[in-house]
């Protein structure tokens, strides 16, 4: 490989930043990025405002009994909404279980979005539809199947992307690898997004990987790779944008590392105060996305009083609306649980199907 082609794989030595803590413009835009326009940043600000009510609105499922368990992206919103913005309509998304408010933004019904956290068997929504895979609880096991549909898409002469999110933890499974060896060689239009939110579960970063950033795992492979401020909404939205024209330009896969923080517990059933101390989280609280954006969007005589309470109330109403629906005990057939398994069912699976409707019509009766 010659230096320029290593050059160009090379991620920033700092992570790409538009807007600074203080929603102030970073003069410069490394080359190859653009900056995004305002309606851009007001489009994202509006859904960002939604995606955080939806979340708190999940949380407190969770502890109404409502939901099983919900794991926050609380402080990713920059990286959540970046990741549907630039999704077109025959994009596919790849998301894991942190990825919910992605999905509300990309459109899925937040209803859908919550049957699987609610203890169902399916995802809840069907993903040729809305374009979104189940969201993933198996580490990394998307991201190969972000790859293989990528390829299927290329191979169909399709001008589409994939984008495939996964957590910093998860990059450590030979899966992720596998991934991006597989994507390179293959020139398959897939764009991983690593949110690096410093975690998995309890175990940090410092103790996960030695990689001066993760984005440097994708030069071993042949990978384009990027390391941005996760926290900035700006700079998410120019780097993504571009990774996914790229890639459906047949420029190949993309690796983009954003450097963000989970600001609520893994999930629900976790004490984070057990493993990392307040005074960092203080730190990123200051690191906000939402407020960073929407200072900027006001410096700039963009946004007013008046659009930012339209967007909480809208996000209100969605609030409102889940509660209501998530209340409702749902309908569910105990023997669907053997439907979809195999074609053929095995004996065994037969067998115990038919056990199970015996019990059922006995309880009936
Ligand atoms: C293959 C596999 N191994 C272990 C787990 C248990 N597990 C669930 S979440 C998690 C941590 C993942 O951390 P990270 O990839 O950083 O994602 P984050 O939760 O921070 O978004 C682990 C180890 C799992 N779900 N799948
Ligand atoms: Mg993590």
């Amino acid at each position: 490989m010659s230096d320029s082609v290593v050059q160009d794989l090379l991620p920033s030595p700092t992570p790409v930043r538009l807007l600074a803590e203080d929603g102030t413009t970073v003069e410069g835009c490394p080359t190859g990025y653009e900056r995004p326009t305002v309606p851009q940043l007001l489009a994202a600000h509006r859904k960002m405002v939604i995606g955080r009510r939806f979340d708190a609105q999940a949380t407190a499922l969770t502890k109404q009994g409502r939901l099983a368990v919900y794991p926050s992206s609380h402080g990713q919103e920059a990286c959540q909404i970046a990741a549907a913005e630039v999704l077109g309509p025959g994009d596919w998304l790849f998301p894991t279980y942190r990825d919910s408010v992605a999905l509300v933004a990309r459109g899925v019904d937040p209803v859908e979005v919550l049957t699987l956290l609610r203890g169902d068997w399916h995802c809840g929504y069907d993903p040729k539809a809305v374009r979104v895979a189940p969201q993933c609880t198996p580490l990394a096991t998307q991201v190969l199947h972000a790859t293989g549909l990528a390829s299927a898409m290329r191979r169909k002469g399709e001008n589409t992307a994939v984008l495939a999110l996964i957590g910093d933890g998860a990059t450590s499974e030979g899966d992720f690898h596998e991934a991006l060896n597989f994507a390179a060689v293959f020139n398959a239009p897939v764009v991983f997004l690593v949110q690096n939110n410093g975690y998995a579960i309890s175990v940090p970063l410092s103790k996960q990987s030695a990689a001066p950033s993760l984005a440097y795992k994708g030069i071993g492979y042949g990978v384009r790779s990027e390391q941005v401020d996760g926290n900035d909404t700006a700079a998410m939205l120019a780097v993504l944008g571009t990774a996914m024209d790229r890639a459906r330009s047949g420029g190949g896969p993309f690796l983009v590392e954003a450097h963000t923080y989970r600001l609520e517990a893994h999930t629900n059933a976790d004490d984070a105060t057990r493993y990392r101390d307040q005074e960092e989280v203080r730190g990123w609280l200051a690191a906000d996305p939402l407020p960073r954006l929407e200072k900027h969007l006001r410096d700039v005589g963009a946004l007013t009083d008046e659009d930012v309470r339209a967007a909480q109330e809208e996000g209100e109403r969605l609030a409102a609306d889940l509660r209501q629906r998530m209340n409702a005990d749902p309908h569910l057939d105990p023997m669907s649980l053997f439907d979809h398994v195999y074609a053929v069912p095995t004996p065994q699976l037969a067998e115990q199907r038919d056990l199970l409707a015996t019990e059922l019509k006995a309880q009936e009766g």
